[in-house]
């Protein structure tokens, strides 16, 4: 295709200005005749690497139609070339689905519940779980705490691979999942929250990434909206904390303080993996807290993370 395309282009080059000469801007032309291609590219339509093309067109110039044609066939080269970059190492017969948005937009009916989605590094499926109930649904879910039922204070390496083992109850998905789903396309994060009683609040942020595990897994989030205050924007740009691994910015271990793990700077906002209090605790901001809704002392009954493609 990327051939053929070239090929229009340069056949359309020749009918637009006569024939075409070639000539180097990169390299050494002294020697060369003015006008005239370089020794050794002369007739040579095609420049060697690091080369480019310069067509010169002499007094037998183009009409305007004739420039806006071959700038239309550059466009579509152009986009020919982003479409091939795009689609590179994909295999065409391999599953489709990214993740929960692309299983949606298959299927609009489909109800929240597990799946498998395929990243596009062709490293291997991902079950995770999609939430097509809140907010037009196709959110891929990467945490959810609900009973207390799974332990959450745990290393590092248990954070990066995740324990996933129940994705109809509570789970960490695992950072390296995480990255390697959320490196696909251009992502928003929204955190949804319950108390005891059954009250919902939610914190949506318009942009989310995370970096490599060379950068320990930081944090990047854009601006805020929802109803339940602000508790994530102090901790964008930050690596990520387990009570194993200290990438704070505090002179303590605050995951161990606050028996959580998350993206802490110096200490905390928000620690939804702490530990499960489950609502009012007279210990100091170790529970599964969102300061700007329920404070340091109010262990939430219910949390969700999760992401989904920009609209
Ligand atoms: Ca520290």
């Amino acid at each position: 295709m990327l051939a053929y395309m070239l090929a229009l282009v340069l056949v359309f080059a020749r009918t637009a200005c006569g024939v075409p000469t070639v000539r180097s801007d990169t390299t050494d032309n002294a020697g060369d005749i003015p006008g005239q291609p370089p020794a050794g590219t002369r007739g040579d339509l095609f420049p060697y690497p690091g080369q480019n093309i310069v067509l010169n067109c002499g007094a037998d110039r183009p009409s305007q139609d004739e420039w806006q044609q071959l700038n239309d066939k550059l466009d579509q080269l152009t986009n020919a070339v982003n479409s091939c970059r795009a689609s590179d190492g994909e295999d065409p017969e391999a599953p489709h689905p990214r993740d929960c948005q692309d299983i949606l937009d298959n299927d609009e009916t489909t109800p929240s519940g597990v799946y498998t989605v395929y990243p596009r590094d062709g490293l291997g499926g991902v079950m995770v779980y999609c939430d097509n109930d809140i907010d037009g649904g196709g959110w891929t879910v990467f945490q959810k705490r609900q009973d207390g039922s799974v332990d959450f204070y745990r290393g590092w390496r248990d954070y990066q691979a995740g324990f996933p083992s129940n994705l109809n109850g509570e789970f960490w998905l695992g950072l390296d999942k995480l990255y390697r789903l959320a490196v696909q396309k251009t992502y928003q994060l929204r955190v949804d929250m319950w108390d005891a009683e059954g009250n919902a609040r939610y914190a949506a942020y318009n942009t989310f990434a995370i970096s490599p595990e060379s950068q320990n897994y930081k944090l990047h989030i854009g601006t805020y909206s929802g109803n339940a205050r602000d508790s994530l924007a102090y901790h964008n740009g930050h690596p990520f904390s387990t009570k194993d691994r200290d990438n704070d910015a505090s002179t303590l271990s605050c995951a161990q303080t606050y028996k959580g793990a998350w993206w802490y700077t110096a200490c905390h906002h928000s620690n939804l993996n702490g530990l499960y209090h489950l609502g009012p605790h007279a210990s100091y901001a170790d529970g599964v807290n969102w300061n700007g809704w329920k404070g340091y002392k109010y262990s939430l009954k219910r949390t969700e993370m999760k992401f989904k493609p920009i609209a």
